[in-house]
């Protein structure tokens, strides 16, 4: 066995973003092009020399292949151990959970997450600290800096690793841990809920369906919902984790997981319905005849987590990211809470959590999630509303009913435009920046805009700022606008509109989305002239 040190230049581009750095798998397979991000990694974080890491992906294409090269540079740079999922598989959640569990340094998380798998599609790979969260800004752009300055790669010459039986073995100086992916992960949710409960609620006859999607959940899903809680096999559907996700997109919104919603809204119904993303972090959530919104969920599970053990001695506070819908401030409100809003990406919520501030945060994007790991967890999610239904005996439909007859309802929608043209996009961008200060004070379909401007936000624990985080736009009637751009995608840029109205009146909160935000909708339009500046006469995708 070698070490070897090989030369190498900087590669463009190597920029992470809101969640790690995503590319094309071909791009990803490109000479150097792991490697030297990898190696970026470890002068990002001071050098891996003594360390141990936590490893593992959400399986898609690549995801083994990566693992053998990310191992043998991680034992060339001095690495004392690396805890991998068996076969290199670990959903976010469950990295971010064996990362603290176990106290190591870190862990490299292989995944891009929501957007598709295979050799034509992407590929991606983030760093999360010691406390199981998503490297900072100061770190991911000490790593973006390196890759622009580097010469070379330490890299063992060996041969693969067995990842796929368990247990110890050496690779050089370095202790390899291959470790059940599931196992922990479940103790945690049993340490969390009631278990008991739950499989009483299960034999009552209590119909459920999960859509893991062919992506990571699916062994989490059977584990916990069919072998430990007792759902009727067949409650998990998809559940067979797949390298290319089955072709599908595993990102769990009604447009990707339309054969859900559409079984929901069926006579055929469940009790129950959600589905999960690529790598387990995002969460969809239905009942029968209703779709949940992720914005109405966080505050539903907010006014109701008590209800849960691990909650029971309620919350220390709540956040959401800025563009999620203001339900859950109304709740925090009521409840006497601290609520912070946070820029785009589960990141800006690790101080927050680590400081006890928070307790549950949440972002419109379908990520909920706790202070039992640092990243947001779609099971989890799962597992806490079906803790409030058992304990409350309430329907989803009903349960929100009564959400919204206490706090007002939130009408909310994102439009997406994917893949447009970058220049234009950003012109599009720098002109609302540069017209904001006219915009108070003049009316638009929604109504009398009360504020405009571009989110920054100053992190009450560290200090840090981050600037450019999206434009938004207020109206008297509590109406918003919110306008960016995706920090995920992989090709051009992708355009986000998120929209929101608020409603209290008792006989108008059973409205059509679509209707009830036609005039914001309308408004985004006015302000922005978004067909003008993409091209496009409606958006990709409306969630
Ligand atoms: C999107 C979502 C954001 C989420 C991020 C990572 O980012 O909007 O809320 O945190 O994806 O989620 P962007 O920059 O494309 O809007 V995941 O589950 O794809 O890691
Ligand atoms: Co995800």
């Amino acid at each position: 066995m070698e070490r070897i040190t090989v030369n190498t230049t900087p590669i463009d581009g190597q920029k992470p973003g809101t969640s790690g750095l995503r590319k094309k798998t071909e791009v990803f397979m490109g000479k150097h092009y792991l490697e030297n991000f990898i190696s970026a990694i470890w002068t990002g974080i001071g050098g891996a020399s003594g360390k141990t890491f936590v490893l593992g992906g959400d399986g898609r294409y690549f995801n083994d292949r990566a693992a053998q090269v990310i191992l043998r540079m991680a034992a060339a740079s001095g690495a004392a151990k690396v805890i991998i999922g068996q076969n290199a598989v670990l959903s976010t959640p469950a990295a971010s959970n064996l990362i603290r569990k176990r106290a190591t340094d870190g862990g490299i998380i292989m995944s891009a997450s929501h957007n598709p798998g295979g050799r034509d599609e992407d590929f991606g790979v983030k760093f999360n600290m010691a406390n199981g969260g998503p490297a900072p800004e100061d770190v991911t752009n000490r790593m973006y800096e390196a890759t622009k300055t580097i010469t070379h790669y330490d890299i063992l010459e060996a041969q693969d690793i067995d990842l796929a039986t368990l247990g110890t073995t050496q690779l050089g100086d370095m202790e390899i841990e291959v470790v059940d992916p599931v196992s922990d992960y479940a103790e945690l949710m049993e340490s969390l809920f009631d278990f008991d409960k739950l499989r009483a609620l299960f034999a009552s006859g209590f119909t459920m369906r999960f859509d893991a999607m062919h992506a990571v959940t699916g062994p989490y899903a059977t584990e916990i919902f069919e072998r430990r809680l007792g759902a009727p096999q067949g409650s998990v559907l998809n559940g067979t984790p797949l390298p290319d996700f089955g072709k599908g997109h595993p990102d769990p919104n009604p447009i990707w997981a339309k054969p859900l919603v559409d079984l929901v809204m069926s006579d055929a119904a469940p009790d129950f319905a959600a589905a999960s993303d690529g790598d387990g972090d995002r969460n969809m959530i239905l009942g029968r005849g209703v779709y949940v919104t992720p914005s109405d969920s966080l505050a539903v599970l907010a006014a109701n987590a008590h209800l849960a053990p691990g909650y029971a001695s309620g919350l220390a506070g709540v956040a959401r990211s800025m563009p999620t819908s203001q339900a859950v401030d109304r709740v925090a409100e009521a409840l006497g809470l601290e609520c912070f809003e946070t820029p785009t990406g589960w990141k800006f919520f690790g101080n927050l959590l680590d400081a006890g501030r928070a307790t549950l945060c949440g972002e419109e994007s379908a990520g909920t999630g706790s202070d039992h790991v640092r990243e947001k967890d779609g099971v989890w999610a799962v597992l806490l509303w079906l803790n409030i239904l058992a304990e409350t005996g309430a329907s989803v439909k009903g349960l929100l009913a009564d959400h919204w007859a206490k706090y007002g309802r939130n009408y909310y929608s994102r439009h997406d435009y994917e893949a447009v043209d970058a220049t234009a996009a950003n012109g599009m961008i720098n002109a609302l920046r540069a017209g904001l200060r006219t915009l108070p004070g003049q009316t638009f379909a929604a109504g009398k805009v009360a504020m405009a401007d571009e989110f920054a936000y100053d992190d009450p624990i560290d200090g840090s700022r981050s600037e450019g985080q999206g434009i938004r736009i207020g109206f008297e009637n509590g109406s918003r606008i919110v306008f960016r751009l995706s920090g995920t995608g992989t090709v051009g840029a992708t355009l986000r509109v998120y929209l929101e109205a608020y409603e209290n009146d008792p006989s108008k909160l059973d409205a059509d989305a679509e209707t009830a935000l036609a005039d914001v909708v309308e408004s985004a339009e006015q302000i922005a002239g978004i067909k003008g500046a993409t091209g496009r006469e409606a958006p990709d995708v409306k969630t």
